[in-house]
């Protein structure tokens, strides 16, 4: 791996803080990135164990947002008209936003986090709070292999991809679909995200990428999706190798010329990368100095895990934001790792007691706005770092 970026000592993005650890020294860790030549995977330096991060406690809920909800259950008519799986599994389940648009028994969900596999079974649902692996691919597969695997934005929280990939294809029928979807890497480096990475995303693919990776346990992509989810993600549709009933589409071709086009497959454009983000960091900073100095009243909407890497990297705590609002039952009354800032129950945005929101939530914005429209008419402004530090 060679390293292009630095962003600093980390805490764990989605280890919100109570009240009573605020003193307590919080465990950091190097947020590092590098990029493989042999293989073009970029991914972080010094992984945490997963134990630490995907646990009992773990407070991200899919079915927070409208935007996903409706993504999840679109896509799941569309999948089971277009493969009719009889049986379908998610690795990652969950609160179960993607699997309750199947009938319960035509479904299995997979969610080492125990607090959120408890919410799909306790609606009848079938759930392994296990982490997918081949062991536990091999119990699921032994009787019925599955017709449709899904997965989104968890595969690329996985360290050991290559033997989560065999497990795939151990517990696919031959026939079988995989369905992928995790953000993109040249979306995320076009929009200078580079909250994308944080702990838990020990990996940012290309097609460039995944197409060597998948390559190992015999599989491959037969069709892409480009998306607007979570800033730029791609679904990708991947089949066993030896299965030759799926045509493999131009979108293969046209996504690997495109992310060759802009350079993913040469350490110099991670380089270039780099120093966008540090000049970045140094306009976002900026941005907030100048608001300060006119006593201007901020705070965050979203209290996300991309939010963790921004606030840290940028030295923004809870001097410069006086709170973040977030809808999610299990962030309000803590506070944002490192930052400490405090996250409070949502309430619609009010010009009287706010002048500048910082959209922690930037890959929501049309929905926010939305909400928001108010707020926007009356001269409430918002501002974010992507694609470049800028006030909307
Ligand atoms: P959101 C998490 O990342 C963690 P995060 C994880 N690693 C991952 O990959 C992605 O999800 C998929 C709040 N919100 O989706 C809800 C409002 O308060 O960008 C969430 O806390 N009001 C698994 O955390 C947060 O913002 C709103 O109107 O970066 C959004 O988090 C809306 C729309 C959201 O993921």
């Amino acid at each position: 791996m060679k390293k292009f970026l630095d962003l600093g000592n980390q805490p764990l993005a989605n280890s919100y803080l109570k009240k009573n650890q605020l003193n307590q020294k919080e465990k950091k860790f190097r947020l590092e990135i590098g990029f493989n030549p042999k293989n073009f995977l970029v991914s972080i330096l010094n992984t945490v164990p997963k134990e630490k991060m995907f646990n009992k406690n773990y407070p991200y809920k899919s079915s927070e947002s409208f935007t996903m909800r409706s993504q999840f259950q679109k896509l799941a008519v569309k999948l089971k008209k277009k493969f009719k799986p009889k049986l379908s599994l998610e690795i990652g389940s969950n609160d179960g936003a993607f699997i309750k648009n199947f009938k319960k028994e035509e479904v299995i969900g997979i969610e080492p986090c125990k607090n959120l596999a408890k919410i799909t079974k306790k609606k009848g649902y079938k759930t392994y709070s296990e982490y997918w692996d081949i062991k536990l691919a091999k119990k699921i597969s032994s009787k019925k292999k599955i017709d449709l695997i899904y997965s989104a934005n968890t595969l690329s929280h996985i360290k050991n991809i290559s033997e989560i990939f065999k497990a795939i294809n151990l517990a696919l029928t031959d026939n079988g679909v995989l369905v992928l979807e995790d953000p993109s890497l040249l979306e995320c480096m076009r929009n200078l995200a580079y909250d994308q990475f944080y702990c838990e995303h020990i990996y940012v693919f290309s097609t460039l990428s995944l197409q060597k990776t998948l390559k190992v346990a015999d599989l491959e992509i037969f069709d892409i999706e480009n998306l607007t989810t979570h800033g730029g993600s791609n679904r990708y549709y991947i089949k066993k190798k030896k299965n030759i009933n799926f045509k493999i589409s131009s979108k293969v071709k046209s996504n690997l010329s495109k992310e060759k086009k802009f350079g993913l497959n040469k350490f110099k454009t991670y380089k270039n990368f780099a120093n966008k983000v540090k000049k970045s960091k140094f306009n976002l900073e900026k941005i907030f100095n100048d608001l300060i100095k006119k006593n201007k009243k901020i705070i965050g909407y979203g209290a996300t895990a991309k939010s963790c890497t921004v606030l840290n990297y940028c030295n923004i705590n809870h001097k410069k934001i006086d709170y973040f609002y977030d809808t999610t039952s299990f962030k309000i009354g803590s506070y944002l790792p490192g930052s400490k800032i405090p996250i409070r129950s949502y309430q619609k945005l009010d010009t009287k007691k706010i002048d500048y929101v910082f959209l922690g939530a930037w890959n929501f914005k049309d929905e926010i706005f939305k909400k928001e429209k108010e707020f926007i008419k009356n001269g409430g402004k918002f501002f974010t770092h992507v694609p470049f530090p800028h006030i909307i």
